[in-house]
Formats: C-alpha cells, sequence, structure tokens
C-alpha cells in the first residue's frame, strides 16, 4: 500500500489519493469546518476530479481536525453562518448561492461510492451531507449529529430530510429536525443513519479498509446497485441515472456494435441473429 499524495492544495479543503481512494475533507476546523461558497466551488472541482479518475472507486468525505483555538472536531457544521445573505451564501464574487445543492447532487449521482467519515460535529447542512453519502462512519468519542435548520431559519426539504426519513423512519426524522437535539455516534447508528462507530483514533484507517473491501467487488456492480437503491427515490431522474448504465452495458454487446457498424457501413443493420430473449 502506498502512502496519500496530495493532488491539489485548495485553501478551504484538503485532496487526497491513495490505492484507488480519493479523500476530500472540510478544513475549516475554526469554524467546525463549516462551508462557504468557495469551499463548495473546491469540493466540487475535488469530487469531479475523483469522479473521472478510473482509478478511483470509493471517496472518503471528511472534516479535518482538531481546532487549534479548542480541540474540537468536526465533519461539517453546515453553512457559514457569517457569509448568509438573503439569498444565499455570499462569496467573494457578491453572489449568493445555495450550491450545497449541487455537491448533494454530485454524490447522490456519482457511479462511486462516497463514503462519510465523521470525526465530530455533522450539523445543519453537514448533516444532511452525510444523510447523502452512500456511508456513515463515526467517530465513537466525538461524533455528534444534529440538525440544526430549524433554530436558524433554515430548512433542508429534498435529501437531506426525505432521505433522512428513508433511513431512520418518519417519527424520528421529524424528531431530528423538530427538536435539533444532539445525538452520539451510537445512538445515529441505533437510528439507522450511521453504518458503523470505530474508536476515534481508528477512524480514517476504518474507513480506508472499508474502501479497500469495496474496491475487490465488481465495479459495474456496486455501480449498478448504487443507482438501482437510489431509482425508487429519485423519479425520473434516478431512472436516466440508472437506464444510463444500461445502456453503456448494451453497448458491449455484439447487438450494439451490429448497429453502430451498420449506420457507418450505410447500410441496414442485420439483426436477425440476436435472440427475441424470453
Ligand atoms: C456545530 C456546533 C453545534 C458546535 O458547537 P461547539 O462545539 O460548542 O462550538 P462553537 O463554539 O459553537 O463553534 C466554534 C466556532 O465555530 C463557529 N461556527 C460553528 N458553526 C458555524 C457555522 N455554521 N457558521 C459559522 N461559524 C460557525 C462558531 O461561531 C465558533 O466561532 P467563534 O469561536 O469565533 O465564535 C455549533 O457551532 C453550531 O450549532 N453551529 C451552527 C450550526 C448551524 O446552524 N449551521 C447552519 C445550518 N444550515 C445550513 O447548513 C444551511 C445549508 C444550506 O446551504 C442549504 C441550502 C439549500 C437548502 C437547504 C439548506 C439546508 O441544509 O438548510
Amino acid at each position: 500500500m502506498s502512502d496519500w499524495k496530495t493532488v491539489k492544495e485548495y485553501e478551504d479543503i484538503t485532496y487526497k489519493k491513495r490505492d484507488g481512494v480519493a479523500r476530500i475533507a472540510f478544513n475549516r476546523p475554526e469554524v467546525r469546518n463549516a462551508f462557504r461558497p468557495q469551499t463548495l466551488f473546491e469540493l466540487e472541482e475535488a469530487l469531479i476530479d475523483a469522479r473521472e479518475d478510473t482509478s478511483i472507486g470509493v471517496i472518503l468525505l471528511s472534516g479535518e481536525g482538531p481546532s487549534k483555538k479548542d480541540g474540537g472536531w468536526a465533519f461539517c457544521s453546515g453553512g457559514d453562518q457569517k457569509v448568509r445573505g438573503k439569498q444565499g451564501y455570499e462569496g467573494v464574487d457578491g453572489v449568493q448561492r445555495l450550491n450545497v445543492l449541487d455537491i448533494q447532487r454530485i454524490i447522490r449521482f456519482m457511479s462511486k461510492v462516497v463514503i462519510c467519515v465523521v470525526p465530530g460535529w455533522a450539523v445543519g447542512g453537514g448533516h444532511s451531507l452525510h444523510v447523502v453519502c452512500d456511508l456513515t462512519l463515526a467517530s465513537k468519542e466525538h461524533g455528534i449529529f444534529k440538525q440544526t435548520d430549524a433554530d436558524v431559519a433554515s430548512f433542508d426539504g429534498g435529501f437531506g430530510s426525505a432521505l433522512l426519513a428513508r433511513q431512520v423512519g418518519q417519527k424520528r426524522a421529524r424528531e431530528i429536525f423538530f427538536l435539533g437535539r444532539d445525538y452520539s455516534a451510537q445512538e445515529a447508528y441505533e437510528m439507522g443513519m450511521v453504518n458503523e462507530v470505530v474508536p476515534h483514533d481508528e477512524l480514517e484507517e476504518t474507513a480506508f479498509e472499508w474502501a479497500q473491501e469495496i474496491l475487490g467487488k465488481s465495479p459495474t456492480a456496486i455501480r449498478m446497485i448504487k443507482f438501482a437503491l437510489n431509482l425508487v427515490d429519485d423519479g425520473m431522474v434516478g431512472q436516466q441515472v440508472f437506464s444510463g448504465e444500461a445502456t453503456r452495458l448494451a453497448y458491449m454487446t455484439d447487438e450494439a456494435e451490429e448497429g453502430r457498424k451498420a449506420f457507418l457501413e450505410k447500410r441496414k443493420p442485420n439483426f436477425k441473429k440476436f435472440p427475441w430473449l424470453s
């Protein structure tokens, strides 16, 4: 196994790769890894790079820490309230955006597995990001899950709430949003929104091991299963994404090759040799 290699230096995130795994982490520990538009632009670039790299099969999404100020750990505390305006979170260009939703969609529709690695707080929009990831591993000692949206007059009415209800059930999802309480990693595990609670010192290595286990599987099967599991909740977009993969598989057949060749050779395709399967 090799060492982590930094792909690119960013201001608000870190981005590394190692043995088929990409690790992207929020890097604003002094504000519990709250995100501003720049953070999300950087995250988007890294996620797309990882998606387009055919040597990468699993992405770990985490948060750097601890905070130098007080030693606190966080995955992400959501939108940076200091730059929140009336129409979203304001970037250096003066434009206000809700671009965390772009990140949610990239993760959801990414043909690779995204594991959320939660070393501390997962709060607000950070909580919603953990919900949208395929798997979540959390620090036993420092992992805390909390949905503060209703405290700051914000609401994720998409994946952050609806998908959460799929994971923990309607009553629990309503409790999480309506009361905004702190839940330990163990409580989050018992509710069904965390896959494993891991001693803090072992969290990163455990996440890497989970990634290696997944990398031993069939990439096609993993992709099809992820999109099949999404399909039922994602409507026609889910159908589009799943059937895109079905098209890819169909392109691999002699039947599809006959269609392509016939077009290029300016003749009628001969599909007669291909059976009408029952
Ligand atoms: C995370 C909390 C619970 C941690 O508490 P703790 O450990 O007591 O630390 P603090 O002393 O409170 O914090 C340490 C320093 O970090 C700063 N800070 C923390 N979080 C943020 C933040 N989100 N924005 C800006 N600064 C933050 C503190 O201010 C403190 O700094 P100093 O020492 O200088 O004062 C606790 O910090 C907490 O509750 N944080 C706020 C959590 C929150 O409410 N987040 C926003 C929720 N909403 C969203 O995320 C919106 C997301 C979104 O963009 C969106 C878009 C479209 C549709 C829906 C949504 C959506 O999800 O709602």
